[in-house]
């Protein structure tokens, strides 16, 4: 009950949209880089001024469901908003959040508090403000498909594209309710819509739950727009992401254009600018990003011009509607999630269209640790549709998924000769010229090159945000000493235990006890695990640089309590002695532990 009085209260708390000041990162650099919004994050103390009364207070919550204005100069607040939001204020907040991860995997507590409408940091290059475009664009449908989307995330979706897209280019927005069962949300949507006017979305149902693919085509039959964009449901446009689209397909119409996907954190909610990388895969069949060729980026021109990509990630990007049906839509024979991204990459490109990146167009996804839903029978819908994709169009460079694959052998993938005759009547080129045209960089593995294999799978490791791995860089080293005492934060086992929890001890200035502070504001004890926030008891495990539960705040070195940003609690302990296990603790908790760091 509380989670449906929450959601409501933020419903009609956030609806009143006000106005946007969109502050511009000057990004003339490499943008292979942390963006100018991250790196705030580091050097901020954020602490709550406020550490009494912790009781549930919607006035204070009217306060933060404000979007965020800013005058021209001013600095960007969004940050440290999002660290306020983040903060778990009582119980039901708590079981907001925890039931979120269980239906989401993100963190629906902030996304609430959020509101529909926020600020998120313009990321494109400053040049793309240089771009002009011609006047009759063409207008497009947005196809989103959901299945069991948070429902305030949903809103804020279509509320990012109503915002940020001019109306004479937005003919509708499509969303088609992939037969959710989470209930109430047909509903809530549906009244949502109606009692706000909104008449440019329209809302639609499947009968029966029939997976991404499926819904997707179900919503492209229903578009009037001369051009089709699909989205994924928990998403932010940026500023001025639709006309560069447009206008690469209003050029020619066999251009399939993509978006930039920035990234939404999926435990913090912070909007961080992603960079130009295109899209591959590897003989599993997975999609990946990787690096552009070298010298793609040598000029500045080079920041705002279509980039070509072999792949394409699958879930943002825009077609011209008569292509779309010219060239075979989807495979309609394939389930619920994966592979229809290489199938639609392969497809165009070898059938005489071309897949390509628009710097310009930015586009923020919610990238989650885990999908929160499985296919209603169990299958293996990855499993299935790439062997579909590896049957049609793949010729003998099947063989090296099904290497991978050994077990696929005697699967069954269906029915594929509609697909076939596709390609036939299409008259295609071979997967050999794709190779060679369109992907040479890709490396054929040979089935005794094991050293190559070991490369190809510890790729695949890294595939959806490579930029993300680079080394670590320590910026401070110190005990961590509760205050007024002589006792200091050590491991409970060995240093090296993944999963072992904190205690206090007697302070030593042994190894166990040395924390090292990186510039990403983790906390790596011995130079070896991070402290990690977990409930009830934060552990150490490996460093995943991810930021969220691996990322620590505290105001300065004296006297201060230690926040965790993804839990949005402080770290503590209920007894003030020799090996009391530390805990997550809320940060309004009269009795919060102060420390000190002490180098
Ligand atoms: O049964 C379903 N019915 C649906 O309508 C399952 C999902 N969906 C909806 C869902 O609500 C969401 O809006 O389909 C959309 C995509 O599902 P996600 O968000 O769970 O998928 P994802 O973001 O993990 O996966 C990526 O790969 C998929 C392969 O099938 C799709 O192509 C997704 O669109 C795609 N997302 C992106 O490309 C965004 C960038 C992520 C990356 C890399
Ligand atoms: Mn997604």
């Amino acid at each position: 009950i509380s989670f449906y009085l929450y959601t409501q209260l933020s419903t009609s708390l956030s609806t009143n949209s006000s106005k946007y000041f969109i502050p511009h990162s000057e990004n003339t650099k490499h943008p292979n880089q942390i963006s100018k919004y991250e790196k705030k994050y580091s050097d901020k103390s954020y602490y709550r001024k406020n550490q009494g009364g912790s009781t549930f207070n919607s006035n204070s919550l009217i306060e933060k469901l404000r979007p965020v204005e800013v005058g021209p100069g001013g600095s960007n607040k969004l940050d440290e908003e999002l660290f306020e939001l983040g903060l778990v204020n009582n119980k039901i907040e708590q079981s907001i959040k925890d039931e979120g991860y269980k239906t989401h995997a993100y963190n629906v507590l902030i996304s609430n508090k959020l509101g529909y409408n926020r600020t998120i940091p313009d990321t494109r290059n400053a040049l793309c403000k240089n771009v002009t475009y011609v006047k009759d664009l063409p207008s497009a449908s947005i196809i989103i498909c959901f299945y069991n989307e948070h429902n305030n995330t949903l809103l804020r979706t279509i509320h990012s594209i109503l915002n940020r897209t001019p109306k004479n280019l937005l003919h509708e927005i499509i969303l088609v309710n992939d037969h959710s069962d989470l209930e109430h949300l047909h509903e809530q949507i549906r009244d949502y819509l109606e009692s706000h006017h909104i008449n440019k979305v329209k809302l639609f149902k499947t009968e029966q739950r029939e997976g991404l693919i499926r819904a997707r085509i179900f919503g492209a039959e229903r578009a009037k727009g001369q051009v089709l964009i699909f989205l994924d449901s928990h998403i932010e446009v940026n500023v001025g992401w639709i006309k560069p689209l447009l206008s690469r397909i209003n050029e020619k119409k066999s251009n399939v254009v993509m978006p930039v996907i920035d990234i939404i954190n999926p435990d913090t909610f912070g909007y961080s600018s992603s960079p130009l990388v295109r899209g591959g895969f590897n003989w599993g069949l997975h999609f990946k990003w990787e690096n552009l060729p070298k010298g793609t980026l040598s000029a500045p021109e080079d920041f705002v011009k279509p980039i070509k990509s072999p792949t394409m990630a699958g879930g943002l990007f825009a077609i011209n509607r008569a292509y779309f049906i010219d060239i075979g839509e989807y495979d309609a024979g394939m389930n619920i999630w994966g592979g229809e991204n290489l199938e639609m990459s392969f497809r165009v490109w070898m059938c005489g269209g071309s897949l390509e990146l628009i710097p310009c167009s930015r586009v923020g996804h919610i990238f989650r640790h885990r999908r929160p839903y499985g296919s209603p029978d169990g299958q293996d819908t990855m499993l299935y549709n790439s062997l579909r994709v590896a049957n049609v169009w793949m010729d003998d460079y099947k063989d090296y998924f099904y290497n991978q694959n050994k077990h696929a052998k005697n699967v069954d993938f269906g029915d594929i000769s509609s697909r076939i005759e596709l390609r036939k009547e299409l008259k295609c080129q071979d997967f050999d010229w794709y190779l060679r045209y369109v992907y040479p960089e890709l490396i054929l593995p040979s089935d005794d090159d094991a050293r190559l294999k070991k490369k190809w799978s510890a790729l695949e490791h890294d595939k959806f945000q490579p930029w993300h791995s680079r080394k670590r860089n320590y910026v401070d080293q110190f005990q961590i000493r509760l205050r007024n005492t002589s006792l200091c934060i050590q491991s409970a086992k060995d240093i090296k235990t993944k999963g072992g929890s904190l205690i206090l001890r007697p302070c030593t200035a042994q190894k166990n006890q040395m924390w090292y502070r990186t510039d990403k504001n983790e906390l790596v004890l011995a130079q070896l695990l991070c402290l990690q926030a977990s409930n009830p008891n934060p552990i150490l495990y490996k460093c995943h640089e991810l930021g969220a539960d691996q990322e620590w705040k505290h105001k300065d070195e004296n006297n201060t309590p230690i926040y965790n940003l993804g839990a949005g609690m402080c770290l503590g302990v209920s007894k003030k002695k020799v090996n009391a296990v530390l805990e997550m603790k809320l940060c309004s908790d009269p009795d919060l532990s102060t420390w000190d760091l002490v180098s």
